[in-house]
């Protein structure tokens, strides 16, 4: 039996898209942008969960190339019937993979891209890639509004397996219509001039060094895993979950619960990432129009790679695969697209007492992860859920930065830093944002701000040693924009005030913030206008089902931000109700020399602790590990 959060299975994706085409004319002409599973809402989950109510249905977008009008559509699966259809004008749906593949077909067969490439000595065609990139509003070209524009790098290969991004050819950059597939014009600053001398490579037999020697390393689990896996049900020690996929978040994870005696207790009902904003921070013609929106232009999920045994992934591992679509509404199916494994975590607890002498657990994690590869660059997420009752929640950006050539020999640029001889990589940052739609202990929570402050001098404490935290509650929606406070140690709590502890305090998980960083982003700028969720560390609203996109529903090509700031302004109560926070974390990017040619993972997290939820540490009873 499948559970109605299950992603739609190849056969539903073909399905929908056919009664699609059947019912609203979508014809050839057309491309399928999204098909996704519509999840039931919290209030209709336990009835289809328990059989007592059934229906699957999906939500598709799609537009007429020959127009450019956009459409999404509620299908009814058990239906048989589209029973929504709404028109989008002035929407430019997600990128599809499809378009990128045909743009760079079309690019290198462009007889003006031939010329433009033959003036700089470049013939093989074949070591060429057309990178296509979305625009913002601010920056499509004022003659091509209203249109759905593509723009492009073009990069070259130093030999057929060559680094693809390792040669960028600055100053050309083809600007396409996507719904004809035409190029429209080609911005070329060529000035003559020879391509940089760089050692961009990173495949064994391309390097100019011997790889070194190590020993090897082995993780074996000769008695099976530990957690067992049910469908999409997930469970490990005290920990149940299910895992979901869609095009955008790629994995979901639904329904986090931990066993707590007789008691399965709620911590979250639904974790993923719903943005991700990467502004470059460049002005240069090669890089100002260089903002891209990796989940709402481009969909983790549409990215999401397949995994291999022994590299992404060591020890036992369960893979699940994965369906998204092309842009015809054809299932493709991504093999080992999520990974799930045990990991040895270090030390969970320890003390060395005089008499009892070392008493020591070893830690251990759940980790499920999934790796997107978008375009030139990968990120790899991983969950982690550990035995104390900790969630964390990594991602590793690695994979190539973007560069080009510096204006002039020996000349320093102002935004980049130098990574090789005669190019840079230009500043930018990766700003995620997760939604984290907590539900502890049940849906009824209030989020706190918590405030460490140090006693002031005086009356029954005259050394000025009491250190204090201040708990706000959030009461409404103006009140849960919060930012990042180092001054204070500021992080935030998710109370529920009517379930409490063996202590009788109330029950709560602690959002823990690292990796948060400010945009230093002009508020009045495009680039801010297009994305301002990243304005603040966190954003508390009620839960509503259909807010699910912080930068919008579509960020192709759009002016404003049309979701955290737009939902907010109503200044909606959040006490006492069902919240969703939405974390903004990721990685202030200060270009370094040693992230080129192929950057080492740099590694950001943020962590779920629980606190008050149990009486005391919740890992107590896990068993020593045997002495070798
Ligand atoms: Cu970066």
């Amino acid at each position: 039996m499948p559970h109605p959060l299950d992603p739609l299975t190849a056969e539903e994706i073909r399905q929908a898209a056919g009664i699609v085409r059947r019912d609203r004319g979508v014809g050839d002409g057309w491309r399928f942008a999204s098909i996704e599973l519509k999840e039931p809402s919290k209030a209709d989950l336990p009835a289809l969960e328990s059989g007592r109510r059934s229906g699957r249905e999906a939500l598709a977008v799609c537009w007429n190339r020959a127009d450019g009008q956009a459409y999404r559509a509620v299908v009814s699966l058990t239906g048989d019937a589209v029973t929504a259809w709404e028109h989008l004008p002035g929407q430019q749906p997600n990128m599809t993979v499809d378009e990128w593949h045909e743009c760079d077909e079309m690019i290198r067969a462009h007889p003006a891209v031939i010329d433009s490439l033959g003036r700089r000595g470049i013939t093989d065609l074949s070591r060429v890639l057309a990178d296509m990139w979305a625009y913002g509003a601010a920056v499509v070209p004022e003659r091509y509004a209203g249109r759905r524009i593509g723009w492009c790098d073009l990069w070259y290969r130093g030999s057929e397996l060559g680094n693809p991004y390792a040669h960028h050819l600055t100053g050309l950059h083809p600007v396409v219509d996507l719904n004809t597939m035409e190029l429209l014009e080609i911005e070329d600053n060529y000035q003559g001039g020879a391509d940089p001398e760089v050692m961009g490579e990173y495949l064994p037999d391309l390097l100019p060094m011997r790889l070194r020697s190590v020993a090897p390393l082995e993780i074996s689990q000769p008695d099976g895993v530990g957690f067992t896996l049910d469908g999409t049900l997930l469970s490990w020690q005290n920990w149940q979950l299910r895992l979901g996929f869609n095009h955008r978040e790629s994995l979901v994870l639904h329904q986090v619960g931990f066993q707590d005696g007789e008691r399965l207790r709620s911590v979250a009902h639904r974790l993923s990432f719903a943005e991700m904003v990467v502004p470059y921070r460049d002005a240069s013609p090669d890089h100002y129009r260089r903002t891209a929106f990796d989940i709402g232009e481009w969909g983790l999920g549409f990215m999401t790679t397949s995994l291999a045994l022994g590299c992404d992934c060591l020890g036992e591992i369960t893979y699940l695969d994965a369906v998204v679509h092309d842009s015809r509404g054809e299932p493709v199916t991504i093999p080992n697209a999520i990974c799930i494994h045990e990991e040895d975590s270090g030390v969970l607890w320890k003390h060395v007492d005089e008499r009892a002498g070392a008493e020591v657990r070893r830690a251990r994690r759940l980790v499920v992860s999934f790796h997107a590869t978008v375009a030139n660059y990968e990120y790899l997420v991983y969950w982690r859920f550990y035995q104390d009752g900790n969630i964390e929640c990594e991602v590793r950006a690695t994979g190539i930065m973007v560069t080009s050539h510096i204006a002039a020999p020996g000349s320093r640029p102002a935004n980049g830093t130098v990574v090789d001889h005669g190019i840079y990589a230009p500043f930018h940052q990766h700003f995620i944002v997760a939604r984290l739609d907590l539900d502890v202990d049940g849906p009824s929570n209030t989020v706190y701000a918590t405030d460490s402050r140090p006693a002031a001098p005086g009356g029954d404490d005259p050394y000025a040693l009491g250190l204090t935290v201040e708990s706000t509650p959030l009461r409404t929606e103006a009140e849960g924009r919060q930012d990042y406070d180092w001054g204070v140690q500021r992080g935030w709590k998710v109370v529920n005030s009517s379930v409490v502890n063996g202590l009788g305090t109330p029950v709560g998980y602690k959002l823990v913030p690292s990796a948060a960083f400010p945009p230093l982003l002009d508020p009045a700028s495009p680039a801010f206008q297009r994305a301002q969720a990243i304005g603040h560390t966190l954003w508390v609203t009620p839960y509503r089902e259909d807010e699910r996109w912080p930068c919008g529903d579509f960020p192709v090509q759009a002016a404003r931000d049309t979701g955290l700031p737009v939902w907010t302004e109503a200044d909606r109560p959040i006490e006492n109700t069902d919240v969703v926070l939405w974390y903004v974390f990721g990685i202030h990017h200060i270009t370094r020399p040693e992230d080129w040619p192929v950057m080492p993972a740099d590694i950001v997290s943020f962590w779920l602790k629980p606190f008050g939820f149990f009486d005391r540490n919740p890992a107590l009873d896990v068993p020593p590990s045997h002495h070798h």
